[in-house]
């Protein structure tokens, strides 16, 4: 795995050279969670660790020290220990780390803090993500004793702490040719199941078994992780933006939406499409339906370069709040609906986020305080949504408007509390008034979610073979499940 044409040896490179030969990186793996007395939750590699190192084990450690004599790259981890691999599995030890991960030099965790300290030396920056509750601790300790270095011997010590993962961000923002390949895989696997779970499902079935037949297919299919928890949400649960019970017994006329993917290699895929358990979209949800088809049309033709994710949320935004007073879920026209915000009744989450290791990837949505611009080999998902929640029949509208980006700066600026009780204030002081909703639509909630990646001229979707369109869905569900049903 070594050499330049090993991708992580090419970020370790690109991130040695971006902080200079006056800096230390310390990037620590992830740790194993304890679940419960003493079984653990499902190991999950930390991604900025996995994104420069590949390996997969936990608690290790990379230290990149450019322009030192010995190697750049170092890597502690947990050492061999045959009685211990017996029962919880392999362990590549330092001499694995040197032969199949390009390691300069490793070293078991046991010598971390000496040879930390010792790296330390000659170096002003240390580059670090703060807020590790398993380091900080110990990098804050060495940083003292480095002062103490210094005061008797002289020469340069760290002196300042910064955030290592700004520039991880900003570089995994840029997908390789090699990590789309990876994400075009792990969205045909995740689309797979979504196809059979469209399949499967049926009034009678419990929501956690059309998960199974879901995360079975890509299983099958060679993905051995989901990329988050997977959210099967039937009639009312749809308007739960982060539902992951999945314990409702699915009953006819419901519609069913499915926020699931899977995980391969790292990468995320991150789908959601919304269905009718019967096979058929009623006349209301239809009509929904088609408000956030829409949506995601028109946030997918502007997923193109020069745009932003800003301007896909603010159009999507747009062609819903469209939606809801044409359908009469609100009062008013469109220019006050919006300025008032009276759409968040219905939809009050963002239209996308960038994907890749993270499903909600590391990567910065605002440049010196303007909208981030959409470039090629940047990934992200469109996924408008719409939830007409049960207990929405009748609400109350304030006539008021106001800049939401203006409100969030206050909120930073004054202190949170302070300013949301201005906020409150203000809506107070508003005058109100109340809509009833038409009943028909209460209890359905619809998002869909595709992910693309940008290209020079337009953008790739990596998950079109999951249809969207109501014809589509309807046929795809009227199809044999390839799993029998209970
Ligand atoms: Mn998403």
């Amino acid at each position: 795995m070594a050499g330049m044409s090993d991708p992580y040896a090419e970020r370790r490179a690109r991130l040695a050279k971006e902080i200079g030969e006056d800096a230390i990186a310390i990037i620590p793996a992830a740790v194993e969670v304890i679940r419960s007395h003493d079984t653990e939750y499902e190991f999950h590699q930390d991604p900025d660790f996995f994104y420069l190192t590949g390996f997969p084990e936990p608690e290790a450690l990379a230290v990149i020290t450019p322009g030192h004599s010995e190697g750049e790259y170092t890597l502690f981890v947990r050492p061999r220990d045959p009685e211990m691999e017996a029962w919880d599995g392999y362990r590549a030890g330092a001499e694995g780390a040197l032969e199949r991960f390009g390691a300069d030099r490793a070293f078991e965790l046991a010598s971390l803090d000496e040879v930390l300290s010792r790296y330390m030396i000659g170096r002003e920056v240390i580059w670090y993500r703060t807020g590790n509750s398993h380091h900080d601790a110990r990098v804050s300790s060495l940083v003292a004793k480095a002062r103490n270095h210094r005061e008797r011997y002289g020469g340069a010590v760290p002196s300042a702490v910064r955030d290592v993962s700004v520039l991880l961000g900003e570089m995994r923002l840029f997908k390789t040719d090699d990590e789309i390949d990876a994400l075009r895989e792990v969205c045909e696997l995740s689309a797979l199941g979504h196809a059979e779970a469209m399949r499967f499902a049926a009034p009678g079935l419990y929501e956690y078994q059309v998960q199974a037949a879901l995360e079975y297919r890509w299983r099958l299919a060679g993905a051995r992780h989901n990329g988050y928890p997977s959210i099967v949400a039937s009639g009312p649960n749809a308007c739960i933006l982060h539902y992951v019970e999945n314990h409702r017994l699915i009953e006819d006329g419901d519609l069913i939406l499915i926020d699931a993917a899977a995980e391969l290699d790292g990468y995320s895929s991150d789908i959601t499409r919304t269905f009718p358990a019967n096979g058929s979209f009623t006349a209301p949800q239809r009509a929904v339906y088609e408000v956030v088809l829409a949506a995601i049309d028109k946030g997918l033709e502007m997923s193109v370069p020069g745009s932003s994710p800003r301007a896909i949320h603010d159009a999507a935004t747009r062609v819903l709040t469209e939606g809801m007073i044409a359908l009469g879920l609100l009062p008013k026209g469109l220019d006050e609906s919006l300025a008032m915000h009276h759409y968040n009744q219905f939809y009050f989450h963002g239209t996308g986020h960038w994907l890749g290791l993270d499903v909600h990837d590391m990567g910065t949505y605002r440049v010196d305080g303007v909208p981030r611009k959409l470039e090629p080999g940047m990934a992200h998902t469109v996924e408008p949504g719409l939830y007409i929640a049960p207990d929405k029949g009748e609400i109350t509208l304030t006539l008021l408007e106001y800049d939401q980006d203006e409100w969030n700066q206050r909120r930073l600026v004054e202190g949170r509390a302070a300013a949301m009780a201005k906020e409150a204030e203000a809506r107070e002081q508003a005058e109100k008034i109340t809509h009833v909703v038409p009943p028909e639509f209460l209890g359905i909630g619809i998002r869909i979610e595709d992910d693309v990646v940008i290209t020079d001229d337009g953008h790739e979707n990596l998950t079109t073979t999951v249809p969207k369109g109501i014809d589509e869905i309807e046929a795809l569900c009227a199809e044999t499940p390839t799993l029998p049903r209970p």
